[in-house]
């Protein structure tokens, strides 16, 4: 009976299962094909029931009955199979491999300034100098007046200045360089000193390439007997190589700051041209660096240094730009945006 219905169909799902059902896809598409309430083969061959003679029905129905009853049992059988093999992968990636390498954590790396800074400290501590500290907020007489500047003095625009109050006794500002810790160390310890301030600064500057409102200055100061101006170049000379290496050279210019006499621009050997002249340096070989001088006489008077017996040498140099120029990074805004990217750059330095 090659063309029984209920034998065919029997056949067509046999050779189905044979082929095997691995997905869920697979299992959901056999089942509806054959026992889908709505276009199930099965179900449609019990329709067939009322179009058969009243005498064939009930051989019919019982044998349509027996092939229910096998697909419905085999359909049960792979469906419960499947659920036992999605458990099992379920229950795979839930476990712990412990053969699998261990994720490694993240390391933090110390921020560029931080790594410039403490090169700078370790050059310094190595000569002798130690390190000082001193207030963000400041008042005008620290930042200004006891260094020399007169009130209402051209050179107080200079340092674009972020005023926080205006008490009776002196103007409480943001300091504006570390110039002040000189005043509070000198007064606090008198003479010899030989010291380094490290710290943050504050002016009004307009953010570009080269100037942030917020950067960092290294102060530098030596009072003792006998300071002249060829121990101060002598430092400043040996600083530089230190920090950029054998064959910087140094070169002074005067210029003015109201608390040292006379004042220098120092500049050093342009790091990318060393020397030759490029567009970094303008054509001119050199890059300027950091402010200089000896300690103006009316500074020491006004802290009860006698400036017949002391005299004395200062410097002031910015961090961030000296960052800028030893890792040749284009941006000084680079250092403050936090990109990681960036600054992962600097995780192995020490
Ligand atoms: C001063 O602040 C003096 N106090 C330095 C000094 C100390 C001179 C002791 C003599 C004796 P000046 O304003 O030039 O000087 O600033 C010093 C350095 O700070 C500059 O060379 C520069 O590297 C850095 N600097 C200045 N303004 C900015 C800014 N807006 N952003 C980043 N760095 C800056």
């Amino acid at each position: 009976m090659a063309s029984d219905p209920i034998q065919a169909l029997l056949g067509s799902f046999r050779e189905e299962i044979g082929r095997g059902v691995s997905t869920r896809g697979e299992f959901e598409r056999l089942k509806g094909r054959f026992l889908g309430r709505e276009k199930g083969l099965v179900p449609e061959l019990f329709a067939r029931l009322k179009t058969l003679p009243p005498g064939e029905r009930g051989a019919f129905g019982a044998r349509a009955n027996a092939a229910k009853t096998e697909i419905e049992e085999a359909v049960r059988r792979l469906g419960a199979e499947l659920e036992r093999r999605e458990a099992a992968s379920r229950d795979r990636a839930a476990a712990v491999d412990v053969t699998l390498p261990g994720r490694r954590p993240r390391r933090g790396g110390l921020h560029p300034i931080t790594v410039v800074r403490r090169r700078i400290e370790d050059i310094f501590l190595r000569m002798g100098y130690s390190i000082a500290d001193g207030p963000e907020l400041e008042n005008d007489f620290h930042n200004f007046e006891a260094l020399n500047f007169p009130p209402e003095h051209p050179a107080r625009d200079a340092q674009d200045t972020l005023l926080v109050d205006r008490p009776a006794a002196s103007p409480l500002l943001l300091r504006t360089h570390t110039s002040p810790v000189q005043i509070r160390e000198m007064r606090k310890h008198g003479a010899p000193l030989r010291l380094i301030v490290p710290g943050r600064v504050y002016r009004k500057d307009e953010v570009d390439a080269t100037h942030s409102p917020v950067f960092h200055q290294v102060e530098g100061l030596v009072v003792d007997h006998g300071i002249s101006m060829a121990d101060l170049k002598g430092t400043i000379a040996a600083f530089l190589e230190a920090l950029f290496g054998k064959g910087t050279k140094t070169r002074f210019i005067p210029t003015f700051f109201p608390f040292v006499e006379p004042g220098v621009d120092v500049s050093m050997t342009c790091i990318f041209c060393r020397g030759d002249g490029c567009p970094k340096c303008k054509g001119s070989g050199w890059i300027e660096i950091m402010g200089a001088g000896m300690v103006h006489p009316r500074v020491l008077q006004g802290v009860a240094i006698d400036p017949e017996e002391y005299t004395g040498f200062a410097f002031g140099l910015g961090i961030d730009r000296v960052a800028l120029l030893k890792y040749g990074f284009p941006d000084l805004r680079l250092l403050f945006e936090g990109d990681e990217r960036f600054l992962a750059q600097f995780a192995g330095e020490a």
